[in-house]
């Protein structure tokens, strides 16, 4: 390892916006697939996430604003009263082991099933261009659905969506939210040209392109305040769908994001590269240049290691980093990484589903 992390002030305590962080390790958001088919969280999930409440910030896996926004079977969401009673056991949790959670607001857009969707609907897009891929459903994988294209007419719906949710949220508790516009989900799906081809003031030029995430993300801060609110992007994450990125990478998103500055929300987190894939950008994209346009907080993902963490937090890069698989099998991850010890690692086959096994049964270092 080129630096050792004692001097690295990775464990030392963060403000972003009205959220003060114990320390500068986020537990990502991850799909652990692990819900029922009403999406609401028990104690089983309470325990899993309290025992990770040492990251400085949790982030809850994507949890479905509507039954629209669903695109795969065993997700939470937060939307229904059962739900925010669910979620307030694991946010009771998390406050009772002394961490933060905000959660993760989550619309698929055109990945997803008609099975998935109210009344076996087609899954709604900015266009109707259908994803690659399969998503898991009850009846096991299937190939995601042709979408159809929303109209002008039902963008405020979708925003009520993602108000309400934000509503829910801070019923259950929550100590924030998340506006989920990344990996080629609804908002990412609106931003980017390859799927998003209207000819609304929702499509075509890059102003219109970022219009929902713009829409979306202040109709959040009236619920939360700017303070409790941060959002993320992967500006080059191919997944889901095998999707295409914008043709002008820098140009949209460095658009999004000056305009998000006027938000000054408590942090953007990034996915830099593709996500849980590799670390490498296209030629021509510099996510580092595109990071600095924002003027605020900072949450750097993906693949990082404590090596890559500590240097890129000593070049003033991050502000803080989100590790995600490796809080599967290390729940004292923050512990491990300030010890500098080797961690566990998760088979895959214990990413999504089978109840608690792989999920809540990992155990801490002992003292
Ligand atoms: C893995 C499997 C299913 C969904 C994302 C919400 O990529 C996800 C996701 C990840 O943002």
């Amino acid at each position: 390892m080129a630096l050792g992390n004692s001097c690295s002030d990775l464990f030392s305590p963060v403000r972003m916006g009205a959220l003060a962080l114990a320390n500068r390790i986020v537990m990502a958001p991850l799909t652990r697939s692990r819900m029922g088919t009403d999406g609401v969280p028990n104690e089983m999930h309470a325990r899993y996430y309290a025992q990770r409440a040492s990251a400085g910030l949790i982030v809850s896996e994507a949890t479905n604003i509507s039954a629209q926004g669903r695109g795969y079977a065993l997700t939470p969401g937060i939307w229904t009263d059962e739900q925010v009673a669910g979620w307030k056991k694991v946010t009771d949790a998390v406050h009772a082991a002394g961490g933060l959670i905000v959660c993760q607001l989550w619309h698929v857009g055109r990945f997803s099933h008609v099975d998935l969707q109210p009344d076996g609907a087609a899954p709604v897009a900015p266009s109707a261009i259908r994803a690659q891929g399969q998503t898991y459903t009850e009846q096991g994988m299937l190939d995601v659905s042709m979408p159809r294209a929303l109209e002008t007419s039902e963008i405020p719906g979708v925003i009520a969506q993602y108000r309400h949710a934000a509503e829910c949220a801070k019923r259950a508790g929550f100590d924030g939210v998340e506006v989920h516009s990344a990996n080629s989900y609804l908002l990412d799906q609106f931003l980017r040209d390859s799927t998003n081809r209207r000819s609304d003031e929702y499509g075509c030029t890059i102003e219109n392109r970022s219009r929902l995430t713009l829409e979306v993300t202040a109709a959040v801060v009236e619920v939360w305040g700017h303070d409790r609110v941060g959002i993320r992007l992967s500006p080059v994450t191919p997944d889901a769908g095998n999707t295409p990125l914008d043709s002008q990478v820098m140009q949209t998103y460095g658009y999004l994001i000056e305009q998000l500055n006027r938000f000054q929300l408590a942090y953007m987190h990034f996915v830099e590269g593709a996500t849980a894939t590799s670390r490498t950008v296209p030629e021509g994209v510099d996510l580092d240049a595109l990071r600095a346009r924002f003027k605020g907080p900072y949450i750097g993902n993906n693949n990082y290691d404590l090596a890559l963490a500590v240097n890129r937090r000593l070049a003033g890069k991050v502000d803080a980093v989100a590790f995600g698989r490796p809080f599967i099998a290390n729940p004292d991850l923050v512990r491990r990484l300030k010890e500098d010890v080797e961690l566990a690692v998760a088979p895959r086959e214990t990413y999504y589903g089978n109840g608690a096994k792989g999920y809540t049964d990992w155990p801490a270092l002992a003292d």
